[in-house]
């Protein structure tokens, strides 16, 4: 997958993407990383990207110019060549040709989730744009944009970590990237259930001791024990997300006992 990263601030993406999984799915080839300084798309001699809004107000827009150039750049096969203008000359008929999504970080967007990542993952190829200042000019949304997504309830002071979090979640869903095949197939969320928990060496540590069950060799039984503790965890903190999973005999009997557990408290 190719993912092709517009930003003011390319820098701030060199350290993340350079290190551990992300750093080995490029060199695997089976990921393509390219920031974009917008700046460098600018055609005046003081490489303008931003300008107060018409009609006033605090903050600076960024421009639409250098933006629609730098993704005719790097998407050449896209949208608006020669733009602007001569799309009204071609008529009805015309149709503009498919090219990578672009997808633009706001806290405007919608809220990116896990879903959204695996539907991406399944792009050749994605652009995204990192928004900055006050904001952008609505003609870039209007035009050139696909999809707006946020992720979360707080402000950044741009996408750009916005963006990190978004090639983070889409890589490690390109199937090889991650180590072990099924890595992610017990993510939570991908099991729409949250994990349970877990341990490691030493067995026992002061005075706190490993689940015997764990340590029992017993796959079956490790098996429900897992499930029964993603249950009670997902039950405890998200329990909104227990009515969209898909649910056996065996765990609508665990989550009754749950609830049983709840109301003898
Ligand atoms: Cl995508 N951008 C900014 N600036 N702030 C955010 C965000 C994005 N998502 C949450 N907060």
């Amino acid at each position: 997958m190719r993912i092709d990263i517009l930003t003011l601030f390319p820098e701030v993406f060199e350290g993340y993407f350079q290190a551990s999984i992300l750093e080995r799915a490029q060199e695997t080839d089976l990921l393509q990383i390219y920031t974009h300084q917008i700046r460098e798309y600018t055609t005046d001699k003081h490489h303008v990207t931003d300008e107060p809004p018409y009609g006033g107000g605090s903050g600076m827009i960024l421009k639409p110019e250098p933006i629609f150039r730098a993704v005719n750049a790097i998407a050449p096969d896209g949208v608006l060549e020669n733009w602007p203008g001569d799309q009204e000359n071609r008529g009805e008929q015309w149709q503009p040709p498919s090219r990578p999504p672009l997808i633009l970080l706001t806290p405007q967007g919608k809220s990116f989730n896990q879903k959204m990542a695996g539907e991406l993952a399944l792009l050749p190829r994605l652009i995204l744009l990192c928004g900055r200042y006050e904001g952008i000019d609505e003609r870039v949304r209007e035009h050139l944009v696909s999809a707006e997504l946020s992720i979360g309830d707080y402000v950044l002071t741009g996408g750009e970590l916005a963006a990190m979090v978004v090639v983070d979640a889409v890589a490690r869903l390109i199937p090889g990237v991650l180590g072990a095949e099924d890595a992610a197939e017990q993510d939570s969320f991908a099991t729409g259930l949250l994990e349970g928990p877990h341990y490691t060496r030493p067995a026992t540590f002061g005075q706190w001791v490993v689940p015997d069950v764990l340590r029992s060799g017993h796959a079956a039984r490790i098996a429900r024990w897992r499930r029964e503790q993603a249950l009670r965890r997902t039950w405890q903190r998200r329990p909104e997300l227990l009515l969209t999973v898909e649910l056996s005999e065996e765990d609508k009997k665990f989550l009754a006992v749950l609830a049983e557990e709840q109301t003898a408290k």
